[in-house]
């Protein structure tokens, strides 16, 4: 056996290792009866049948046939770890929420990183935005920062996202990935070009989860201990530093090595090696908010750092492995709407439509009772409700204590300092259309000042070799979408895409005319 394997490959041989001179525990049914056989079933006769009083095999099998719950419908494939929050920064005259209580308190975190269109056994080095889903288990109940490597998104309506969701996913027929539903789509919302743009840049292809920056992405609210509140993003910045695979590394990986980001992240902590992040915030007061010369709620852009500077708070540091995948991994549900005094949404629609539709996917995934599972019970705080019953409680299902509210007998009560900020909100109620709102200057900026020659050339590659999948109608809206955002950005997009349409034609003129019986005038008329 090679001696340099690394510590994924070994988990087995380190198990074993771990143990030491313990014997192997009693092998058992699931309800800890002993079992004497494993290895046969229970047959009249060497040959069967198979007896239905063999409770050794039904119980296995039973629960074999419902080891599978419902993968994420987004961001199924995905890995995780485990470390602490550690503030470095006094931010309380922002905030009064206890994970940033006093400088050098620490909180135990989750963190879950993930691809989003892939199923869970996708490729890892694949060009899509990577979640960052950061959970802190404070005293005052769990705060889920349920980002991505990105501070934007494609749209700016939640109502959009089931509709951009499939987009993304398999055609309904061929159950295939589709580049006309996918640009269609996208070039149908402009709002989605900053995000697309990024997408298509270097940082489309993260080397691993380890060398990339995470954000908060929406506008949230912080109110301090006066109840003063402002509004503020979240960013936590790779202390690896940022690193990018090349589209070629990237494509080799996905065939060789399509689980390379969650070997990466679990070797480096396992060999001691711990990532860190730098958590930052930006602040802005609701005076500014109001004389905004954009909607400071709007995900599809970025607060300028130069207006809003980013102010250091503290480190997020990553130093366990899951000690189980599925319990710790796979049954983590992250919940935008988990923010504990201090923290409050923002008015951005998006972030509204995430506080409801979070907590429902997990109820289907995972069941009522989700939150008593050990990975998300808020095991620093303690919970006391009125929730009772529901499928799979596993807790004394808090006793005898009452189970209405009000009620007379000294049973969980409200402290109304723990209410939530007061906010004015004075307009007509509607369905407004945002789909106009500036949808290209950011992008300008993105293209012209962000990114270097070399990386406008990338960028322009890698979109013009994606779209190329595209019907013809649909490549020119995307182009003239580009060419909103500057001439240059279109031009050199169409100029690659002439380039690979024409090949692609002279493709099927060899095809067609090197068929057996098919004259050129009949293959022209094909
Ligand atoms: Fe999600 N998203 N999302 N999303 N999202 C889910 O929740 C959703 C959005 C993000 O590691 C789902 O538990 C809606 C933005 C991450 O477990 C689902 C909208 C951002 C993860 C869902 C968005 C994210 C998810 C699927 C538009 C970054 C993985 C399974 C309003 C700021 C968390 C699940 C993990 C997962 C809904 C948009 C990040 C269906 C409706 C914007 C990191 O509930």
């Amino acid at each position: 056996m090679a001696e340099n394997r690394d510590k994924t490959t070994d988990q087995m041989k380190l198990w074993k290792e771990n143990r030491g001179a313990q014997r192997p525990d009693t092998l058992t049914t699931g309800a800890g009866v002993p079992i004497g056989d494993k290895l046969n079933e229970q047959t009249a006769g060497p040959r069967g049948p198979l007896l239905v009083q063999d409770v050794v095999f039904t119980d296995e099998m039973a629960h074999f046939d419902r080891e599978r719950i419902p993968e994420r419908v987004v961001h199924a494939k995905g890995a995780g770890a485990f470390g602490y929050f550690e503030v470095t920064h006094d931010i309380t005259r922002f905030c009064k929420a206890k994970v940033f209580e006093h400088v050098g308190k620490t909180t135990p975190i989750a963190i879950r990183f993930s691809t989003v269109a892939g199923e869970s056994g996708s490729a890892d080095t694949v060009r899509d935005p990577r979640g960052f889903a950061v959970k802190f288990y404070t005293e005052e109940g769990n705060w889920d920062l349920t980002g991505n490597n990105t501070p934007i998104f494609f749209i700016r309506d939640a109502l959009l996202f089931p509709s951009f969701i499939h987009s993304q996913k398999r055609n309904p027929q061929t159950h295939m990935k589709d580049p006309d539903m996918v640009w269609d789509f996208w070039s149908l919302r402009p709002e989605s070009l900053h995000q697309v743009s990024f997408l298509f840049s270097d940082r489309g292809l993260p080397d691993g989860h380890r060398h990339m920056n995470g954000y908060g992405s929406h506008t949230f609210k912080m109110v301090n201990a006066e109840g003063q509140a402002v509004y503020c993003k979240f960013h936590y910045k790779t202390d690896q530093g940022i690193k990018n695979l090349t589209v070629e590394e990237a494509d080799r990986l996905a065939s060789s090595n399509p689980d390379y980001a969650i070997a990466d992240l679990f070797n480096a902590i396992a060999n001691g090696n711990f990532p860190s992040w730098t958590f930052y915030i930006q602040v802005m007061t609701f005076e500014q908010a109001e004389k905004f010369r954009f909607n400071p709620f709007d995900l599809t852009k970025v607060w300028s750092h130069k207006e809003y500077p980013l102010i250091p708070v503290g480190k997020l540091v990553l130093n366990r492995n899951p000690v189980n995948y599925f319990a710790e991994v796979e049954q983590i549900a992250f919940d935008p709407s988990n923010m504990p005094p201090g923290i409050e949404p923002s008015p951005d629609k998006m972030l509204q439509g995430r506080l409801f539709s979070y907590p429902d996917t997990h109820r289907h995934r995972l069941g009522a009772n989700y939150l008593q599972i050990p990975v998300n019970c808020p095991f620093r705080a303690r919970v006391a409700n009125y929730q009772r019953d529901g499928p799979m409680c596993m807790t004394d299902n808090q006793g005898g204590a009452p189970n209405y509210y009000p009620n007379s007998f000294s049973a969980p009560d409200v402290q109304s300092c723990f209410k939530e900020s007061k906010f004015k909100v004075s307009p007509d109620v509607a369905r407004y259309n945002s789909a106009d709102e500036d949808n290209v200057t950011q992008v300008r900026t993105f293209f012209t000042e962000v990114l270097n020659e070399e990386e406008r050339q990338r960028l322009c590659q890698n979109m013009a070799g994606a779209l190329k999948g595209a019907q013809l109608f649909i490549q020119k809206r995307m182009v003239q979408n580009l060419m909103a955002v500057h001439p240059d950005y279109g031009n050199r997009v169409q100029a690659l895409l002439n380039k690979y349409n024409a090949e692609a034609q002279k493709n099927i003129n060899v095809h067609v005319y090197s068929r057996p019986g098919v004259s050129a005038v009949a293959a022209s008329k094909m």
